[in-house]
């Protein structure tokens, strides 16, 4: 049986580009989070990351497990700190906010949750959290008490995801954080992927398929897109998100 790495790697290397779906447990009951993935895994998406930088919500294990049993692609715990766990998910992006110099975010979480992680069985999937600055002040910036990389300094940018390849983390996620003003720039997701050899996940602020597919074309591996499609019930808004991100056509 693959991995849930290895099935992200198959959607990468049949459409160069997978497109993602951010989940948020605080915004939706967990019925309506469940059906919201059903139509969403319906438009195309091929993942959900689940998680939000402020969980309120007390029923984390009952939404994973809703929208586990709704749909077939991978499920994964996106944290915002060692308390959001579930069995019941397919992974967890291992995440290190190495863009920040808070300690507490690039390795005292981790710690605490590494030995559940262990005893729930889970898969980690280590991934570089780099924050990229937006334009304006993010729950995310504010929530990990750090400062987000100047969005026009590329070179910073590319220094921390190869170090984040060297360290032998498996992904990098550029990240403009949810409901970000300006998304990260097409320019600097090129950069980075030509100058590292890791898959590269983009998210934050991407309002509409155009910008999506820029990203794509720029080279990235995944593109999550969360408030742009919480109020599309039917998924055509998503459908217009998967055509502009699979920009090499669906091979399943
Ligand atoms: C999480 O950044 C994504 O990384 C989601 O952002 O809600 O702005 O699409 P949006």
């Amino acid at each position: 049986m693959s991995t849930t790495f290895q099935r992200l790697m198959a959607v990468r290397k049949g459409k160069q580009c997978g497109f993602w779906v951010l989940l948020d447990p605080d915004k939706k009951s967990s019925q309506v989070l469940a059906r919201y993935a059903k139509t969403m895994e319906a438009a195309g998406v091929d993942g959900f990351l689940i998680g939000s930088s402020i969980m309120v919500s007390a029923s984390f294990e009952r939404a994973v497990k809703a929208v586990k049993k709704a749909v077939r692609v991978p499920l994964i715990i996106f944290p915002n700190g060692s308390g959001m766990l579930s069995k019941t998910a397919d992974a967890v992006l291992f995440t290190s906010l190495i863009s920040g110099r808070n300690p507490n975010l690039l390795i005292d979480e981790q710690v605490k949750a590494a030995p559940a992680i262990k005893a729930l069985g889970l898969e980690t999937i280590p991934t570089g959290y780099i924050l990229i600055e937006s334009g304006n002040l993010t729950s995310v910036c504010y929530i990990s008490n750090t400062m987000p990389i100047p969005r026009n300094k590329p070179e910073i940018v590319k220094a921390h995801a190869l170090a984040a390849e060297y360290l032998g983390m498996k992904l990098v996620y550029l990240e403009a954080g949810s409901g970000a003003s300006m998304p990260v720039p097409a320019e600097t997701v090129r950069q980075v992927v030509k100058y590292v050899t890791l898959p590269i996940i983009v998210g934050g602020g991407i309002s509409d398929p155009s910008y999506a597919r820029k990203i794509a074309l720029a080279g990235a591996s995944f593109i999550v897109v969360g408030n742009a499609l919480e109020n599309d019930s039917t998924g055509a808004m998503a459908k217009s998100f998967a055509q502009a991100i699979h920009f090499n056509g669906i091979k399943d």
